[in-house]
This record gives structure tokens, sequence and C-alpha cells, in this order.
């Protein structure tokens, strides 16, 4: 029942004089917003009372709201540790209406019964409350109406399909070993997803630490639901209308991936564990005599001392840094295992015991450091949610960075507990959350782990992450977390935890890294090879292929289990597996470039083909969502996987409308061309249609074969193969140009970017970065030019000369620069020219800069 005096007040900059007219009636929330207001802050908003609760909107931007719902008169802390405080804190200018607001993008109407109703501006409802929300003691659910035609990404790790129509799932961080494609929860918990109707897509991140539930119509077709077991009802819409749009707005809200060391993305071997020493060494030679290009070497738990975390077992690792520098002058980075549970050791001068104790950073329960059994047995557990205690954890590393470790993997920080049966630390543990100065807005007091466990991971890999920094501020930390909630992206990259080595789970690591990379989580990986059971040697081949366009290519498995190195299944297999991973090193220069606009813009570096072609198909919407294998590896390459992988049937590759390449052979795919040419029914049907509508490629499946596509007027930087991202690499660096097609508009785009920097550290903000943007035409001549069209930064970069190689332009026999005619050169996928990089500066452009690194510069090459 509405309350009679039950008030809309609107909130903007001509209502203030209003508000304080008002203000003696007011419940005490709004004075809040009469001080934000008179400290002269546009302010952007409405709330509106019923039954006892406020519902408060407001516009962080005209196309984000943030939705909160609270007692009247006592609203709930304004705090969180997923939004970046001046995110959450922005506020736009509204304009009001009789039950809300508008924004230039969105409008806003509160029903007297507190449902909540939101649109854009031409009236298109992008989501509506099916029911007032309810409140069942502490927990609440939201339900909002669903349609037959919605779909639903995001959510972080959970495993299933791509799309989450029809499912529900549970978010509390679960350390779920040899977890199956049903198995809910798992590790991490990000409770942020997108929902597409119509082409036009809304995201949306419930703001609540505490175990929360999603049900996406699994209950009742006509409503999708959200419900927390405590804490406040805080959550934010982000509006697109195109998905991409809200993965760029989800950065903003929560922070981008920051750009990680170019090493990183080099191939990765690990196993649980290399040990002892001999054995390591042993690797990483036959790595490098096998000639696998290969950056990373993992060190997992057993290189400690019994299990105890920051120190190392003498016995097995003797002369531990110079293990690590041998491994380095072999352009080896190794990464080191440091889990958060700290051996319980009173007085038996364990550093981090002791450290920890004396500075009472351990977490409570009933009144005394909390102990579980872990692997080192009896364990005490950092608070994280202490600022203090993440500056002590992150002082731990200090030994180990001065020993020359270059990255560190946080495992178990679910935190994962033996012997319980909810596998983690009881829910009455306390944590005592004190953030002075941090501005997520707590203050300081006890929690229970029920509301903390969500955000113990995440908050683990921020010491680690902020802890590295203060030791090396010019270096790109780089921390692997299995744990994390939303924001977490911006202190670690992830992985999928405990997977097994079956078909099924190499399928599943396509829509879960698609999944996670939707849910700001770009730079993930899966165990390649499967963690838990021992791959079939076709099994291993297939993953080390497939992972090599992932974000993260790191091999790894279960103790007990067969070896998975490249060369483990003889010559043909171990060539097959050499051939995919030197092809990621050619890539290299592509994969920087994607990664540094993730670190810009939150693209992440798999992307579901919906991100980049939105309304690919004949009605519109995007392409078949069910067309399990296919990804976006960066903006211009489509990887076609077997949806099926296990089974040898032909399948259907659908690919947007457009020319497309053969990534490995250059030949042409003109589906519209071919196909709407010809006489048969569907040719004409096609004709028909237009553009849009084309038939799917059918793939017959080989081993050693992963359809990989290229669309035209794609430019892709390469660059000549090295062992690793450490070696310079000899000769040109290469910008692989995929004609556009004869008959491309001016107006297509036919563009490809550059993006290079030292690779480890942040001199990249002091402008010492290179970019270089590529653009070409073809002209009714039938020539193509194409042009450095752009290039900003003082970076000089390895390489001296620029190679372009032209392919999908036949029979080309001359190619010139400034009227100056070049070589050509034949390539196995169609011509080429090299050019001087820099080119040789004018004298009068030399004289008025300051003698930059590389001097900025524009130039063409024709080919006719
Ligand atoms: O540290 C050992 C393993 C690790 O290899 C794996 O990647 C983690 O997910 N860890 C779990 C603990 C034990 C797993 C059985």
């Amino acid at each position: 029942m509405v309350r009679p005096h039950s008030a809309l007040i609107v909130s903007a900059r001509f209502y203030v004089a209003l508000l304080l007219a008002v203000l003696p009636l007011a419940p005490p929330c709004l004075f809040a917003q009469e001080q934000v207001a008179s400290a002269g802050q546009p302010v952007g908003g409405t709330e509106r009372s019923a039954n006892g609760q406020t519902l408060r909107v407001d516009a962080l931007r005209p196309d984000v709201l943030r939705v909160r719902l609270y007692p009247a008169g006592a609203p709930a802390e304004d705090a969180s540790w997923a939004v970046l405080p001046a995110s959450r804190t922005a506020r736009v200018d509204v304009s009001p209406t009789s039950d809300g607001f508008t924004t230039s993008a969105l409008a806003v109407s509160i029903a007297a019964d507190l449902r909540l109703r939101v649109t854009d501006r031409a009236g298109n409802v992008l989501q509506e409350d099916a029911a007032p929300p309810r409140r069942d003691g502490t927990a609440f659910t939201l339900s909002k109406a669903q349609t037959p035609d919605d779909h639903f990404f995001g959510l972080g790790d959970k495993p299933g399909p791509l799309d989450r129509v029809g499912m529900t799932f549970t978010l509390w961080n679960t350390d779920n070993f040899g977890w199956q494609e049903s198995t809910d929860p798992i590790y991490k918990s990000i409770p942020f997803f997108l929902e597409e109707h119509a082409g036009r897509t809304l995201g949306v991140l419930l703001d609540n630490t505490f175990r929360t539930g999603f049900d996406f119509g699994h209950l009742d077709p006509k409503r999708y639901t959200l419900s927390a077991a405590d804490g406040p009802i805080d959550y934010y819409l982000l509006y697109g209308p195109e998905a991409k749009q809200v993965v760029e707005t989800y950065a903003w809200l929560t922070g981008p991936t920051p750009l990680p060391p170019l090493w990183s993305l080099g191939y990765q071997q690990s196993r649980y564990s290399y040990y002892p020493r001999a054995r390591v060494e042993e690797v990483a030679a036959r790595l490098r005599a096998d000639r696998i290009p290969t950056d990373v070497i993992w060190l997992d738990i057993d290189y400690q001392d019994r299990n105890r975390p920051f120190t190392v077992d003498p016995q097995r690792f003797p002369n531990f840094p110079g293990l690590l520098h041998n491994l380095a002058a072999d352009h080896f980075h190794t990464v080191l295992i440091t889990d958060l549970h700290i051996a319980d050791l009173p007085n038996q001068g364990y550093t981090p015991y002791d450290t920890g104790e004396a500075g009472d950073h351990f977490v409570k329960r009933n009144g005394a450091d909390y102990v579980g059994p872990v692997w080192p047995g009896p364990s005490v557990f950092p608070d994280f949610t202490q600022a203090s205690t993440r500056v002590w954890w992150g002082g731990l590393y200090k030994q180990f960075v001065a020993d020359g470790a270059s990255g560190f993997w946080n495992d178990m920080n679910e935190p994962a507990v033996f012997r319980y049966p909810s596998k983690t630390m009881p829910d009455d543990v306390q944590h005592r959350i004190d953030e002075p100065n941090t501005g997520e807005g707590f203050a300081k007091r006890t929690a229970t782990h029920l509301e903390i466990h969500n955000v113990y991971g995440m908050e683990n890999s921020r010491g680690t992450f902020e802890g590295l920094l203060a030791l090396q501020p010019n270096v790109r930390p780089f921390v692997m977390t299995r744990a994390s909630f939303a924001g977490g992206q911006r202190y670690a990259t992830t992985w999928t935890g405990d997977n097994s080595s079956t078909w099924n789970h190499l399928r599943q690591t396509t829509p879960q890294l698609l999944n996670l990379g939707l849910s700001g989580f770009a730079m993930a990986g899966a165990d390649v090879g499967g963690f838990a059971g021992s791959p079939s040697p076709d099994l291993l081949t297939r993953w080390l292929m497939l992972s090599a366009f992932q974000p993260i290519d790191r091999d790894h498995a279960a103790k007990g289990t067969r070896d998975h190195e490249p060369w483990v299944d003889g010559p043909a297999h171990e060539a097959i597996r050499r051939r995919f991973i030197e092809e990621r090193y050619r890539l290299m220069p592509y994969l920087y470039t994607t990664a540094e606009e993730m670190s810009r813009t939150g693209l992440p570096i798999l992307r579901p083909l919906f991100l980049e072609f939105p309304h690919a198909n004949a009605d519109g919407h995007p392409l078949d969502l069910d067309a399990h294998g296919e990804f976006l590896f960066g903006p211009h390459l489509l990887v076609a996987d077997n949806p099926s992988p296990d089974e040898v049937a032909p399948y259907e590759v659908h690919l947007p409308s457009g020319v497309w390449y053969d990534y490995w052979t250059g030949a042409t795919l003109d589906r519209r061309v071919s196909a709407a040419s010809g006489t048969g029914a569907l040719d004409a049907e096609i004709r028909d249609a237009g553009p849009a509508a084309l038939a799917p490629l059918m793939v017959t499946p080989t081993l050693e074969k992963l359809p990989v596509y290229v669309r035209a007027g794609a430019i892709v930087p390469m660059q000549p193969l090295t062992q690793s991202t450490g070696e310079t690499p000899s000769g040109p660096l290469t910008l692989r140009v995929f004609a556009p097609a004869a008959t491309a508009a001016p107006t297509d785009v036919c563009q490809g970017d550059l993006y290079t920097d030292d690779g480890d550290s942040y001199n990249f903000r002091k402008g010492q970065y290179l970019r270089l943007q590529f653009s070409c035409t073809r002209a009714a001549d039938d020539s193509l030019t194409v042009t450095l069209a752009r290039q900003t930064g003082s970076f000089t970069p390895w390489w001296t000369a620029l190679r372009f190689e032209v392919v999908g332009f036949p029979a080309k026999t001359a190619a010139s620069s400034a009227g100056n005619s070049l070589a050509l050169e034949t390539t196995p996928l169609g011509v080429a020219v090299t050019v001087p990089f820099p080119a040789k500066p004018a004298a009068a452009a030399t004289a008025k800069r300051k003698s930059p690194a590389v001097p900025p510069q524009t130039f063409s090459v024709t080919f006719r």
C-alpha cells in the first residue's frame, strides 16, 4: 500500500529551491541530496517512497543509472568494492517527468508501488519490474520482465552455453575441483550480465557481495530475477544500445584490465608441480631444443618448504635465485604460486606468520585468530579488507621479486579450507573492514564472512598487485587469481580453475572465456590440456591449437596425470602444436595491439561475434548464437572451431556478410558473390534477401586444421618468428593487408592499428610508445593504396623496415611509394614490398623537432 504522504522528489538543479522549501517535511535521506546540491555538484536522480521503502535512481551518465532501495530514512552505506569511486559518485543533470526523469539516452519511471521501468528515448522498454521488489527478512528478490527473444551473457566464469537464458546461477566463490558443465557455483562471483533484446543491450551490475542468485527465466520464462541473501539492493544499469558500448561502459564503471606485460602473452608451461630444480631446467631446455616458443615457466606449490607460502624448499631448489636468473638469461619468466593461507606457526621463525601476527592481520573467530586446515596444515588467513593488511601482504613479495620472479599466482583464495563441507571458512568469521582514504566508502566496521566471502579473493589479488607496484613502481605486475569479484580485473588475470581433460571441457573453454571477457576479465585462460585427468594425444593437440588464439595460453596439469608438454606424443603431434604456438608468436604485434585496446576501452581480446557484428543476420539480429565454436580473436580474426570437437561430421561456419579470407591460405570466401550469382533457388533467395543472408560454410574437421578467417579490409601486423617475446625479431614488421573487395565502397572500413612499447614498464604513460594507424583504399583503376595515416608516440621499435604484404589482390606487377617504384616480392599469400622505417625525415621537419626517436610521418604504398 502506498502511504498517502509518499512523495516523488525529482532532483535537478532548478528543483533544488523546491527541495529546500519542502526539507522540513522530508525524510532524513533528502538532506544528503540537498547537501550534494548546495556543494555545487550537478545532481541527477529521483526517489520515491512507499511502504517504508525508498527507491532512489541516480544518473551517473546519460546512459548509466544507479538504483538503490532501502528502508525510508535509512539509506545503506554508499560504498563498493567493485565500482570505481569516481564513477560511483558521478552524476549528470536529468529532466524531471511526472513519475521520474529523462536523460538524453534514457527515461526512468517509478510506479506508486516502486516498480521501476527504464526505456530508451524512443520508448523501447529496456528493463521493467515484473513485480515490486520483495524482501524476506534480510533477503530480497528483484523480478524483471523477460520476453521470449531475450538473451543473457556474462556472469564471469560460470560454465554452460554462451547464452545464459533459461538457466539459474548462484554466486558464491567455491573451490570446485573437477567442475563440470552443470556445476554451479565455481570460483568467481561476477554479478554483471548483459541482456540483449531486439538489438538493444542493457548491462546490469548487482553490487552486492553476499550470496546472490540469478534466474534468467528458468523458474518462470516471463521473468528474470536477481536475489541476495542479505546486503544492499544496489544495482547499476548500463545502456548500449550495442553490446560493445555496454562492455566499454562497464570498464568505465569498474575499471579496465590493465596493459599486461608483453611476456604474459607468450606461451606458458606449467604443471602441478615441476620439481626438483633439475626437472624445471630439463623442461626449459627441451622447450628451447625443440623450438617451442615459450615465455613462462610456472612453479606450483612443491617448490615451497612444506607448502608454506613465501618459503623455498632448500633441498629440492638449492640456489633458487640462481635458477630464476638462469631461466631469465634464456628468456624465460618465472611465475610463482603464493597461496594466501599462512601456516599457523607461532614462535618458529616463520616470518609471514610472525609479522602478520605482530600487525594483527589475521581474520578472527570468537575473539581469536581463526585457524583452518589447508596445504601447510593449520593456517591463519589475512584480513584483506584492511588496507594495512594488504600493504603488509604486498611486502611479503620483496624477496621473491629480488630473486627474479616475474609474476605471482594467487590460488585457493575463495578461500578454500579443507575438511568443512562448505569448502570454506565458517560464516561467522569476522573481518574488520578498515579502508581509510581508499575511496570505496566503507565505514570502519566488522563484517561477517558472509559479506566478505565473495570479495576475499579479489582483495587478496589487490594486495598482491598493489604490493608489487610498491616494490617496483615502473614494472607492470602480473598476477593471476582464481577467485574474484566484479572489478577484480583491475588487479589480476584469471583462469577457469580445475577443468578436466575431456573434449567437452575443450569445447567449454570458448563460451567460458567469452563470458569472462564480457564480464571484464579480458585476460583469462583455461588450463590447456585440462587439469584433472590425462588428455589423449589428439585432445592435447587440439587444445594447444585453440589456445594459441586465447588471451592466456598456459598448459597446466594436475598431480598424477600424464605429461602434457608439447613434445610428449611424438614428432607428428609436436609439429602441429609447434606450428600453432609459432603462429601466436607471429601474431604477437596484433595480439599486443589488441591487449592495448583492451586496457584503454575494456574490450576483450576474445569477442563473441555479436560484439563486432551486432546486425550480421538478415533480420538485423546478431548471427546464430548456437555457433558455439566461433569467436573473434581481436577485431579481425574469426576462429571457427568445431562446436563438437570430438565429432568428425562436417560442421557449419557462419560468417558475417561481406568478403572473408581464409587466414591460412589467403583464399577469398565471397559468399555473397559466389552464392548469389548462381541460378539456384537458394541463390535467388540470397539475392532477394540482400547481402546479409549468407549460406554457412561447411567445414570437414581434420586433426591439424583450425579454421581461421579474416575480414576483407583488415590490416594485421605480424612479426618474424622468435622463440620468446624477449628475443628481438630479425627482419621487418609485416602489415598483412587483406584487400578490400573490388566492389568495396570507399566508406568500407579498411584499416589496422599497431601499438608497441617496451613491453613491461609504464614509460608508455610518458609518451614512450608507438602507435601506427593504417588505412587502405581500392581505387576504380583497381590499384590498392595502403597509407600510414597517423603516427603517435616516441618509442623506437625493434624494426627498421615495414613490409606491406597484400593478400587477395591477384597478379600485381608494380608497387610504388611517393613516385618511386618498389621491388615486388611474391609471397605464399600474395605480394609484398618493404620500405625503410622510419622513412628519412625531411630536413626542415627534423630541424623543428627536438630529435624524437621516431619522426612522425605519413606515406603510402600503391600496388597496381
Ligand atoms: O596448487 C595446486 C593446485 C593448482 O595446480 C591448481 O591450478 C589450482 O586450481 N591447486 C588448485 C590446489 C590443489 C588442487 C587439487
